[in-house]
């Protein structure tokens, strides 16, 4: 009997920057897959052990393999086999998978050697990059003065240059008025790309999202010139840091206050130490509890949310913490090792199981497959950070 031939799986890569949403899109964009009746596989990536994101996706329910101790495309075998794992034992309708936030180059080193090497089992949609508009706004509004390096705008704009869709998120957090004149920004500044408006949180603009990236379109097919130097300094000046912290109570403990001290605490921390925070992510979990809190700059008005269920207060929980934050990784962890101590209550026992910290090291692809036909995206320009892009361009001077 021969068996019935299979079609492709969709594999829906969303890329961007530390905190523009991509995890909150794909929880929202899973369950609605899953609310058609699809079965929806996940893989998450990180420098290290300790994600909360791939705690978080597990929880809901979706078959989850994460790639850790590196990016998709320096472990780029380390996905090929989580991506066959859920094929063969998940079986998913849908694959999505969910990048570092401060990698580049993925259209060659991944999506490309992805539609290579699983040729007939997966088929790549067009690449989404995701953008959070208040960061953006501030990088434009304050220029030199931006909180973020020069190194690290070059990695943000190499992200949008090879991007299929570009995706303004967080529609819901800036007048209307703003964000349009910032997707009309974006749209000028990157026209190759199709550029959407988003909220991940609340669900606007999700429909049309996951449309087109069902839509048969090219998808990674763009060639963009990216200097691995600048790239492994831009990535080198974050600190990277992943945290498992046991906490004990002689009494009960109510969590949700814990941890919105705990991540104010961080904020005033890394404010004090002029250390601009890229993603600072914590998920704190009992029996029947978890929580999840997110603190997405540590300049301007910090986004700072504690979301999760209030269930009855417990003497222990387990905290994870993953800090991305533009210092150094000695900095870094003198300052969370230091808001341990004074920004949890002293009540509590706090046993540290594992803690993390490092820069990343310089990214070395597995592959690098070039696109079918050669174009020059940043060619003429290519150290070029995102400020530059948005300049008005200068007419050609009369010889
Ligand atoms: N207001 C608002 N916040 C959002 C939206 N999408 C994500 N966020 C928040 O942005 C923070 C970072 O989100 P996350 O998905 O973890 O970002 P990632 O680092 O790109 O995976 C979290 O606090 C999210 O709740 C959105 O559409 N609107
Ligand atoms: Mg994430």
């Amino acid at each position: 009997m021969t068996q019935a031939a299979t079609s492709p799986v969709r594999v829906i890569l969303v890329g961007g920057f530390l905190g523009a949403g991509k995890t909150t899109l794909l929880r929202q964009a899973g369950r609605a897959l899953a609310a058609q009746g699809k079965r929806v596989g996940i893989v998450t990536n990180d420098q290290a052990q300790n994600l909360v994101d791939t705690e978080l996706l597990r929880r809901e329910g979706f078959g989850v393999e994460e790639v850790a101790g590196g990016c998709f495309c320096c472990r780029f075998s380390d996905l090929l086999g989580s991506s066959k794992r859920l094929l063969e034992s998940y079986k998913p309708d849908v694959l999505l998978c969910e990048p570092v936030g401060s990698c580049t180059d993925l259209a060659a080193t991944v999506l490309r050697p992805m539609q290579q090497f699983l040729k007939g089992r997966l088929d790549v949609a067009p690449y989404s990059v995701l953008v959070d508009p208040q960061r953006l706004k501030q990088m434009l509004e304050q220029g030199k003065r931006s909180p973020l390096s020069d190194k690290v705008l070059y990695i943000y704009n190499k992200q949008l240059e090879e991007a299929d869709l570009i995706v303004l998120n967080k529609v819901d957090a800036l007048p209307a008025e703003a964000f349009e004149a910032l997707r009309k920004r974006l749209s000028d500044a990157f026209p190759r790309a199709n550029v959407l408006a988003l909220s991940a949180l609340n669900e606007q603009g999700l429909g049309a999202w996951l449309d087109a990236v069902h839509m048969q379109a090219p998808a990674g097919q763009r060639s963009i010139h990216v200097n691995y130097d600048v790239y492994a300094e831009g990535e080198a000046e974050l600190g990277w840091l992943n945290a498992a912290v046991r906490l004990r109570a002689a009494n009960p403990v109510a969590w949700k206050p814990v941890a919105l001290d705990l991540l104010k605490a961080l904020k005033d921390a890394f404010h004090e130490r002029s250390a601009e925070v890229a993603h600072v992510k914590l998920s704190l979990t009992a029996p029947g509890h978890a929580l999840t809190g997110n603190l997405t700059s540590t300049s301007g008005h910090p986004f700072l949310m504690v979301q999760g269920t209030a269930e009855a207060p417990s003497t222990e929980a387990l905290l994870i913490l993953n800090a991305r934050v533009q210092t150094t990784p000695e900095a870094l962890r003198e300052a969370v090792e230091a808001t341990l101590e004074t920004g949890l209550p002293r009540r509590l026992l706090k046993e540290i199981e594992r803690l993390d910290c490092f820069s990343p090291s310089r990214p070395v692809p597995e592959h690098h497959v070039p696109p079918p036909e050669p174009c020059n995206v940043g060619a003429e320009n290519p150290c070029g950070i995102i400020r530059d892009i948005f300049k008005p361009k200068k007419k050609q001077a009369n010889a």
